[in-house]
């Protein structure tokens, strides 16, 4: 009997301090980034967790895990719905699969430029992006930038869509990604990111896309050293917690978390721009082959079968669509 209780208290004891039940108990999260060290969202991402010990009173710590050590992002963005990760800074491109409100910031061209994308998730259809997602289980506290993302590859400059016929491209794990390089009549690869800079080291594939600073800190544009403004992914990332663990904790831990992350957030944004400019110097320096993309409208006009698609599965997802499309 009185091993039993003991093992019943040690349970109870085990839960407070997991944080389940939230209110005062000390709680200790662990935090999800794939970034490496000097990287804005990293910096981001260990000020989030600064502001939460102080704000908290060392009653919530967070332990962050760059690098992606606690696994891939899909693996990852799982494994924080089921609360084995209470915190992670996700791409929402991942997040799509998930969450279908979600998906629309990874129609190509969805936004016409990062003020576009501010505003877009600023508004009402950030609020719907955020309730979509807090329905599959993960609560976002507050909106990372991310930059446009281009394509890159060992081959040739890309300067209009038929450049891509025949390449193998990398993308995120997400059929719109896949369909959009299909549209392009290029083979989509989908691939974790951490296997991206073997790959195209190796010839597995031919290119990949991604913004200055990601080409830049993994090293892709040593192995594929053509970079092609397309801009034709412009997506945001979130500061997501655990749904169960965020509506557990008390208003006032609420409040701390949302100001930390937001905080965090000012300081990513501020951190990226820079970041952008000086990732885009070093490549160029490195000797990258860069052009612009003249003709955006070639690439648009190619992803009409992408939305058509799209708009097919998630009828209901339509006036999100153009909800975005109307933000000024
Ligand atoms: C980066 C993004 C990562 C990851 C990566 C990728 O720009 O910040 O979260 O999504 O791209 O291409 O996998």
């Amino acid at each position: 009997m009185k091993l039993i209780n003991r093992i019943g208290a040690t349970a109870v004891a085990v839960v407070l301090a997991a944080g389940i039940s939230g209110g005062a108990q000390a709680a200790e999260w662990k935090g999800w980034n794939i970034h490496v060290p000097d990287y804005p969202n990293t910096i981001a991402m260990d000020k989030f967790a600064e502001l939460l010990d102080k704000g908290t009173g060392g009653r919530i710590t967070l332990k962050m895990f760059h690098g992606g050590v606690l696994g891939s992002q899909p693996d990852a963005i799982e494994q924080l719905r089921i609360g084995a990760i209470e915190v992670g800074n996700f791409n929402l491109g991942p997040i799509g699969p998930v969450a279908p409100e979600a998906n629309v910031v990874s129609l190509p061209f969805i936004f016409k430029g990062m003020d576009h994308m501010h505003r877009a998730m600023d508004g009402a259809p950030g609020d719907q992006i955020s309730a979509g997602m807090a329905k599959k289980g993960m609560v976002a506290l507050a909106w990372y930038d991310s930059g446009a993302r281009s394509f890159y590859n060992s081959k040739k400059p890309i300067t209009k869509p038929e450049d891509v016929t025949g390449m193998k491209v990398r993308v995120m794990n997400n059929d719109l990604y896949s369909g959009m390089i299909s549209a392009l009549g290029g083979n989509p690869s989908p691939m974790a990111f951490s296997e991206v800079y073997q790959s195209l080291k190796t010839g597995v594939v031919d290119g990949a896309e991604n913004n200055w600073p990601s080409y830049e800190s993994t090293g892709h544009f040593e192995v594929a050293g053509y970079y092609s403004m397309s801009e034709h992914l412009i997506i945001p990332e979130c500061v997501c917690i655990n749904a169960d663990i965020y509506g557990a904790l008390s208003d006032e831990d609420k409040a701390v978390v949302r100001d930390a992350a937001r905080q965090s957030a000012d300081l990513q944004r501020e951190l990226w721009s820079k970041r952008a400019e000086a990732s885009r110097e070093k490549v160029m320096k490195a000797g990258v082959k860069f052009n612009e993309v003249a003709d955006k409208a070639a690439f648009q006009d190619a992803m009409k079968p992408v939305y058509a698609k799209f708009l097919e599965s998630n009828p209901d997802l339509k006036p999100l669509v153009e909800a975005i499309q109307a933000t000024q």
